[in-house]
C-alpha cells in the first residue's frame, strides 16, 4: 500500500464539537475517516488534541505535516505497520504529543484504503490480518439516555436493549421495541400532568439524550427497568444492560449518588444485585469509579452469569486490561479505538480480552460522526456486542445499517 497525499480538516461530531476527517489519495483511490469524541472519559484515555478554544487545528496541522511526511511515498506492508510507525513518531505513551484523534484518523483511513486496494470489505480485511472469525455482535441498544448524557435525568449513563443473533432479525425487534418504548414513556408523562392542552402535550414529548436514545425523567429507580424488561418479556432471548458509567456518580464522601441518595460503595453493590436479582440483566458496565478495582472484583465474584464491563475501568489499554485480569475485576472489555489510538492497538485489545475468556463489547462514543468503522470492527473480531446507541439519532442508525449491509456482503464473499 502506498499513500500518494494525506489531507484532515475539521468537521463537527454530533454535539456539534469539532472533530478531525481525514482523507488518504492512493493512485485514484480515495478514502475518508473521522474520529469519534468521548463526554465521559476515562482518566487513562489517550490524549485527544485540542487547542484552547477547543478545535482541533493542531491535530490537523499533525496530520498535514509530521504524519503525512512520515506515511506518504513509501510502501506499507499493512496498516499496522503505518500504525506502528505513527505511535513511534509520536513517543509519548499516550499519544499526547500528536494527539490520539490525529493518529487514529490516519489509521482508520488507512484500514479502509488496504481495504479497497484489497478489494474485499473492510470488515473482511481486518479480519484476515488480524485472524479473527468474523461474527454478528449482539446489539446494546442505548434506548434510555441518562448520566453525563443527558443532564442527569436519569441517574446511570446508559439503558439499553440487548438483542442478538442476526443483525437482520435483530433489527426488526429492535425497530420494534424502541417505538413501543417511545409511545409508553409519552403515555407515562401525559398521565403524570392533569392539563390536556396540545401546548403542553408538544412540550411533554420525550426529549432525547447525547446518544440517540430517549431521556425521560423518573424519580424512582426502578422505572426505567420496570418499562425495558416489559419490552424484554414480549421478546424471548433479549436483555437489559446498564452502563453505570459511575465516575460521574462518586460524592465527596467515598460514596456514590443517585437521585439525591447517598451510597456508599457496599450499598451500591447491594442496589446492583437487587437490580439483578429483579429484572432480566446481562450486564452492567462500569458500576463503580475507575479507581474502585476492588468493588468491581466483589460484584463480579457474586454477579453470578450477569457480565461485568470495565470501560472507564480499562480504556482499551493492555496495561489496564492486564490489571484487571489480576484483580479479577471483569468478565468483560468495552473496546473503544479512540481510548487508545490506532486500530492496531484496539485490536491487540480485543485480542488479550479473549484470551483471558472475557467478552470484548465494542462502542462507539457518545459525540459520534457518520463514519460506521465501529461496524466492521465488531464484526471483524467477532465481538459479544456493540454499543452503537439508541435509534433517535442518523449517526447512531447508520452503525446498526452498516452490520445489515455487512450481513449480506458476508453472504457473498
Ligand atoms: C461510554 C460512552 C459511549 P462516552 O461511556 O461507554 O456510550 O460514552 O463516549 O461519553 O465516554
Ligand atoms: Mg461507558
Amino acid at each position: 500500500m502506498k499513500i500518494d497525499s494525506v489531507s484532515a480538516q475539521q468537521i463537527l461530531d454530533t454535539r456539534d464539537r469539532p472533530t478531525i476527517e481525514v482523507t488518504l489519495i492512493s493512485g485514484e483511490t480515495i478514502v475518508h475517516a473521522s474520529v469519534p469524541s468521548g463526554k465521559s472519559t476515562g482518566s487513562h484515555e489517550a490524549v485527544e488534541l485540542r487547542d484552547a478554544d477547543g478545535g482541533v487545528s493542531t491535530a490537523i496541522g499533525n496530520v498535514e505535516c509530521e504524519i503525512a511526511a512520515l506515511v506518504t511515498g513509501r510502501q506499507w506492508e499493512t496498516p499496522d505497520e503505518l500504525d506502528a510507525a505513527m505511535i513511534a513518531l509520536d513517543g509519548t505513551p499516550n499519544k499526547s504529543r500528536l494527539g490520539a484523534n490525529a493518529i487514529l484518523g490516519v489509521s482508520i483511513a488507512a484500514q479502509r484504503l488496504a481495504a479497497e486496494l484489497a478489494g474485499v470489505p473492510l470488515w473482511r480485511a481486518i479480519a484476515l490480518r488480524a485472524g479473527t472469525t468474523p461474527a454478528a455482535p449482539r446489539l446494546y441498544l442505548n434506548f434510555m439516555n441518562g448520566g453525563e448524557h443527558a443532564d442527569y435525568r436519569l441517574p446511570f449513563q446508559e439503558y439499553l436493549f440487548v438483542v442478538g443473533g442476526k443483525t437482520s432479525e435483530a433489527m426488526p425487534i429492535a425497530e420494534r421495541v424502541f417505538k413501543k418504548l417511545g409511545e409508553r414513556l409519552e403515555r407515562e408523562s401525559r398521565s403524570s400532568t392533569s392539563t390536556e392542552s396540545v401546548e403542553v402535550e408538544l412540550l411533554q414529548k420525550v426529549p432525547m439524550g447525547d446518544e440517540g436514545g430517549y431521556s425521560p425523567k423518573f424519580e424512582e429507580l426502578d422505572k426505567p427497568f420496570e418499562l425495558l424488561a416489559a419490552l424484554v418479556a414480549e421478546h424471548p432471548g433479549a436483555s437489559i444492560a446498564i452502563d453505570a458509567a459511575a465516575n460521574a456518580l462518586r460524592n465527596d464522601h467515598g460514596g456514590y449518588t443517585l437521585i439525591g441518595r447517598d451510597y456508599t460503595p457496599d450499598e451500591l453493590r447491594a442496589l446492583y444485585l437487587e437490580l439483578i436479582s429483579k429484572f432480566p440483566f446481562h450486564s452492567i458496565e462500569d458500576p463503580f469509579a475507575e479507581t474502585a478495582t476492588e468493588d468491581f472484583t466483589k460484584l463480579t465474584a457474586e454477579a453470578g452469569e450477569v457480565i461485568i464491563v470495565g470501560d472507564d475501568l480499562t480504556v482499551t489499554n493492555p496495561a489496564r486490561i492486564e490489571m484487571a485480569r489480576e484483580a479479577g475485576a471483569i468478565t468483560a472489555v468495552l473496546i473503544k479505538p479512540n481510548q487508545i489510538g490506532s486500530v492496531k492497538e484496539a485490536i491487540e485489545a480485543v485480542q488479550m480480552t479473549h484470551a483471558n475468556g472475557w467478552a470484548a463489547v465494542c462502542s462507539h462514543r457518545s459525540g459520534e460522526t457518520d463514519d460506521t468503522f465501529i461496524a466492521d470492527f465488531a464484526y471483524a473480531v467477532g465481538a459479544h456486542g456493540i454499543k452503537a446507541g439508541g435509534l433517535g439519532q442518523k449517526e447512531r442508525r447508520e452503525k446498526y445499517e452498516r452490520l445489515l449491509e455487512i450481513e449480506k456482503e458476508a453472504e457473498t464473499v
